[in-house]
């Protein structure tokens, strides 16, 4: 199928809020291109995109799924991406490599979310094309006019209509394509059967088509000249300016149909053919060379060297890692040698693969603006740069997500912890939106992602391609201790009863540091009153003690400790003594010393609809949270607030149900903050329980 003809390549992103119908529609494309012989369905989990078991479960798209199917002359690879929040950064990272986007959106009014508005943005940062498709036409109480009207307000798009749906809700049966002026009914066969525009929508069709004339017209003023001296402009000529507008972002043509019913498909790939740039007109890629940092243009031709850009990866059962990406110059075939230029490194592609859902289809030979796929490449990751070593370029880096949520993960059966962390960090490989850590203090394994449903999805990943299966826990919230005024105190071990005895004696004083200092240790002895070779010792000790925390078992941070007095034993003493000691000593002078719990502190943005904003920051102030700030930010407020770790550990069911879903929000560390001491006396009392059942 491929042609290795850039300018009949076109890589879509199906594109739009949860739920919205992206994946419904765009199995009617690939079903209309004979790619498919059956039209699936995400709610028979029959869908040749949504494949994963956790997808088909619970319908809805976790991954961006590629597929390719060819319309009139062009070779059209489809990336169903998914729209949920938890799960939108794959498919935002994705966008790399499409060179239009169609933005599915359904057919009705007040419906585009907070999500909408990041894809919209996204694809205003990558600059790119995009068609709007209002889906579920065939729904009960299918508003196509409210659905154009929020593109306009929400999203700010120049929505043009190059359709009018013809009938609505259950009467829905086709499209008028203004431009030809005829209209696409659906037949049975699920093809399109072209008639007569009907008669009672001649006038609204006519208005219409003025309107999408105007608007063509208006992004060339050669055209716009020929327009306005000879009243009309031929087919061709309007198409052409279409074309102009979408690649320059001026337009967004507005089509309509329906996924499930199976309306619009043939019209959406002629647009799609029609409307959307192919590689060669999109701008020239910009990298810098990665040894001299030198800004390098590189045309998007396939007479320059190869570049490529790795925009995602899959950890595949049965082929190993894949490695998807996109030729932005030059061509590629089987068995080459390339340098991977963020890791300086040299990688041999073995067969090239192209992506058809699930499975994979081997190609000889990939051209500029291909997307194609690699398995078992030694060390590459989505975001890194492929190139022809003698012409090495870097692309930059993917987007990244800060997590927002840890759960602290067990493995249901005793001894599974090693297969587990090994599972994690190969899934945290293909999902950049994953941490895996280990808490030294728990010896938990911590997975941090972006809500709860990832992490229930990642939990249930696990068990299916790794076979461990695990429980998901509340993670502890790494307490700290620390103390707030100088003590001094002594350490005295002193066993000299039968045997060999034991002696050490110390003096310490402690003395709090500013916050993030760490620990700092002094040696003040003088005249050899504790031999030098027992001083490390001595402060192993405390390091120890520290790391055990003193009131509540957790870490001590922040604390200078001097060694300024003490005695020994000249047979007694060893070096096992002073540790104890010292240990003993520094936690002497801690209890002296007002110690006190820190708590981890989050800095949070959440963004939100105008509406909701008063119980949002309610709910904030009822978390111990000070709110920052509020901006507007692209249709939503997005308020800025510091809010201590405990109180949002599960924050985001929280968020959906004040804000019916439209909220989203990101977090990370900012720093530590004394708890206060009422719930300080709780969380020291509930590490005594737990020490008790442990001993
Ligand atoms: N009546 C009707 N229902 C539709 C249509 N398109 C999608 N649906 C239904 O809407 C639900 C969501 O459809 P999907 O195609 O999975 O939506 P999506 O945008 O891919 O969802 P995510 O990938 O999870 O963001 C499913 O239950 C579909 O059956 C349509 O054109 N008409
Ligand atoms: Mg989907």
């Amino acid at each position: 199928m491929a042609s290795g003809d850039v300018t009949q390549i076109r890589n879509v992103g199906i594109v739009g809020q949860g739920g919205a119908g992206k994946t419904s529609i765009a199995e009617a494309l690939l079903f209309c291109t004979g790619a498919t012989n059956r039209l699936g369905s995400v709610d028979d989990e029959t869908s040749n995109f949504d494949v994963e078991p956790e997808e088909q479960r619970r319908k809805l798209s976790l991954t961006t799924a590629l597929h390719h199917g060819a319309w009139k002359r062009c070779d059209i690879t489809i990336l169903d991406t998914p729209g949920y929040a938890n799960f939108l950064a794959d498919g935002l990272n994705c966008l790399r490599a499409c060179t239009g986007l169609v933005f599915v959106a359904e057919a009705a009014g007040g419906s585009l979310k907070v999500e909408a508005e990041r894809i919209w943005a996204r694809a205003d940062e990558l600059g790119l094309p995009r068609l709007a498709f209002v889906t579920k036409m065939d729904r009960e109480r299918a508003d196509f006019d409210a659905a154009v009207a929020d593109l306009k307000s929400t999203l700010g798009a120049n929505a043009v209509l190059v359709q009018l749906p013809i009938g609505s809700a259950d009467t829905f049966r086709g499209v008028v394509d203004l431009v030809k002026m005829r209209a696409f009914v659906a037949g049975d066969d699920g093809k399109m059967q072209e008639e007569d525009v009907p008669a009672d929508m001649r006038d609204a069709a006519e208005g219409a088509r003025e309107a999408m004339v105007e608007s063509a017209a208006e992004t060339d003023d050669e055209l716009l000249e020929k327009y306005l001296d000879e009243g009309s402009l031929s087919d061709d000529d309007l198409v052409k300016a279409l074309h102009a507008g979408v690649k320059e972002g001026a337009l967004v043509p507005v089509l309509c149909g329906s996924g499930t019913a199976n309306i619009g498909a043939p019209p959406l790939l002629d647009a799609i053919v029609d409307l959307i740039p192919s590689p060669a007109e999109r701008p020239a890629a910009r990298g810098q060379h990665p040894s001299s940092g030198e800004d390098i243009e590189r045309a998007v031709a396939a007479s320059e060297p190869l570049s490529a850009y790795v925009f995602k990866t899959i950890a595949d059962p049965f082929a190993g890692k894949l490695t998807v990406f996109q030729v932005l110059s030059g061509e590629v075939s089987g068995d080459t040698a390339v340098l991977n230029a963020n890791k300086d490194s040299k990688e041999r592609l073995g067969h090239l693969l192209r992506l058809e859902g699930k499975k994979q289809q081997q190609v000889d030979k990939l051209t500029t603006g291909e997307i194609g796929a690699v398995a078992k490449l030694k060390d590459v990751d989505a975001g890194d740069t492929l190139c022809d070593e003698k012409d090495a370029i870097l692309y930059p880096g993917p987007m990244r997500v800060s997590s927002a949520i840890s759960f602290a993960i067990e493995p249901k059966a005793k001894g599974d912890e090693d297969k587990a962390t090994q599972g994690l960090i190969k899934l945290a490989d293909e999902d950049p939106t994953l941490k895996i850590e280990r808490d030294a203090q728990s010896k938990q394994i911590i997975v941090s992602g972006v809500g709860q449903l990832h992490i229930e999805v990642t939990a249930e990943r696990l068990h299916r391609k790794f076979g461990v299966e695990v429980e998901l826990k509340d993670p502890k919230v790494p307490y700290k201790e620390t103390i707030k005024k100088s003590a001094k105190a002594q350490g005295r071990l002193k066993k000299q009863s039968g045997g060999r005895g034991q002696f050490g004696d110390t003096w310490i004083e402690i003395q709090p540091l500013p916050r993030g200092s760490g620990f700092e240790f002094v040696n003040k002895i003088v005249g050899g009153v504790i031999p030098r070779q027992y001083i490390p010792a001595v402060e192993k000790g405390i390091h120890e003690a520290m790391a055990n925390g003193v009131i509540a078992g957790y870490e001590m941070i922040d604390v200078k400790a001097t060694l300024y007095d003490g005695s020994h034993h000249n047979v007694d003493s060893s070096e096992m003594a002073f540790k104890i000691a010292g240990s003993m000593g520094f936690k002497n002078a801690v209890t002296e010393a007002r110690p006190v719990l820190l708590e981890p502190v989050m800095t949070m943005e959440v963004a939100v609809p105008d509406e909701c904003m008063g119980d949002v920051i309610g709910d904030l102030n009822s978390r111990r949270g000070k709110v920052l700030g509020v901006d507007p930010k692209s249709g939503a407020q997005v308020i800025r607030a510091q809010v201590p770790m405990s109180e949002v550990l599960r924050y985001s069911p929280d968020l959906r149900s004040i804000t019916s879903g439209r909220g989203s929000f990101s977090m990370e560390l900012s720093g530590y903050e004394e708890v206060p001491p009422h719930l300080a006396e709780k969380i020291i009392a509930a590490s005594d329980a737990s020490k008790g059942e442990e001993g």
